[in-house]
């Protein structure tokens, strides 16, 4: 069975855009692959975390992937710092990056204009590395990320190619899965820019926990355009657009399927449509991570995540050590 790994960054409330770029895949994969996810907080180090957030968005991950239905029999969950083979591997797979591969990586450069030139943590432009790291320990077939994280894979595959053809092979070179519908679920209020967990001003973003009232009121007052054509053009209507993008990856239409059921719509009730089928999904997922959120189940599911990650990250650092001479 091919092998899938993926993770999430504990950095805030899971959004909408977490769900259909990432956690809906996982879903729908992980009956076919041998099944690793983990949730990701050596990566949410590199800004700035409060550490009581951190610890609970962590639990509130992990519950919510429970809750949107991985089977932890059949998916193996983890959190990335309780394997430290994932930090040991990056520091050997720095030493492979090099300079100008990391300076070209745009979400770098995108996180470095945001913030304009408040102290950018140097985790923050390594990171690719320790993801490399992450998919290269498991010998990942596949990855399955939105488009932003497309270029990351990439530069995973070129560093696993270049020890491989330096120290023989080693290393798998694994494959980006990105969804069809909805790699980039944009920002309500902002649509020309992604959805983020961590933007401080919520409006425009849906978060997987949040009340029907409060989903209904973003998606009602959602950013669009004076057209009031249901129509897919993200250049000229990017609002509309992502609108078409949430329900077409919710109902695994096409987009033209779903400009086709709302052809005469206007805003408001294609809007009110919308809203219906967001919350059609989430609602089972909330009931079901009320239940998790306050069990055993999320701490059994971690410790058994981590002791079978060990034994297999000890192996691969431990030949990649051994290949490049470090140690006796
Ligand atoms: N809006 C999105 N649309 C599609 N896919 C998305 N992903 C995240 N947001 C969207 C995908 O989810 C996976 C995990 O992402 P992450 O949380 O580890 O990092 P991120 O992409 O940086 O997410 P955020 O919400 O934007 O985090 P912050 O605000 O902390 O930077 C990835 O595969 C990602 O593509």
């Amino acid at each position: 069975m091919e092998r899938l790994v993926s993770g999430i960054k504990p950095t805030g409330g899971l959004t909408l855009g977490s769900y259909i770029g990432a956690i809906k895949q996982f879903v729908e994969l992980h009956k076919n692959y041998e099944t690793f996810v983990f949730v990701a907080d050596m990566h949410a180090i590199t800004t700035p975390q409060e550490k009581e957030k951190l610890r609970q968005n962590m639990k509130d991950i992990v519950a919510v992937y429970l809750a949107c239905g991985l089977d932890p029999e059949k998916a193996t969950l983890y959190i990335q710092s309780e394997n430290p083979y994932h930090a040991q591997l990056s520091w050997i797979l720095e030493c492979h990056t090099y300079l100008g591969e990391l300076n070209r990586m745009t979400q770098f450069k995108d996180k470095n204009q945001k913030q304009g030139d408040k102290n950018l943590s140097c985790g923050l432009y390594t990171y690719p590395v320790l993801m490399a790291s992450d998919i290269l320990l498991y010998d990942a077939d596949v990855v399955p990320v939105g488009d932003d994280q497309k270029q990351h894979v990439e530069l995973t595959r070129n560093i696993a190619e270049r020890f491989n053809n330096r120290y023989g092979n080693t290393f798998k070179v694994p494959e980006p899965i990105i969804p069809k519908a909805g790699a980039r679920i944009k920002d309500l209020q902002d649509p020309t820019k992604k959805m983020s967990k961590s933007d401080d001003d919520s409006r425009g973003c849906i978060l997987l926990l949040d009340s029907e009232e409060v989903i209904r009121k973003k998606i009602m007052s959602a950013v669009t355009d004076s057209d009031n054509k249901i129509i897919f053009d993200e250049k000229n209507k990017p609002g509309i657009s992502n609108l078409i993008m949430i329900y077409a990856a919710l109902n695994n239409l096409k987009v033209e399927e779903v400009e086709e059921k709302f052809a005469g719509y206007n805003y408001g009730s294609f809007k009110s449509e919308v809203a219906d089928a967001v919350i059609n999904t989430l609602r089972p997922i909330q009931e079901k991570y009320k239940e998790i959120i306050n069990s055993q189940l999320v701490e059994d599911v971690l410790d058994k995540g981590v002791e079978k990650v060990i034994k297999i990250a000890e192996a691969k650092c431990r030949e990649v050590q051994e290949k490049v001479g470090l140690g006796r």
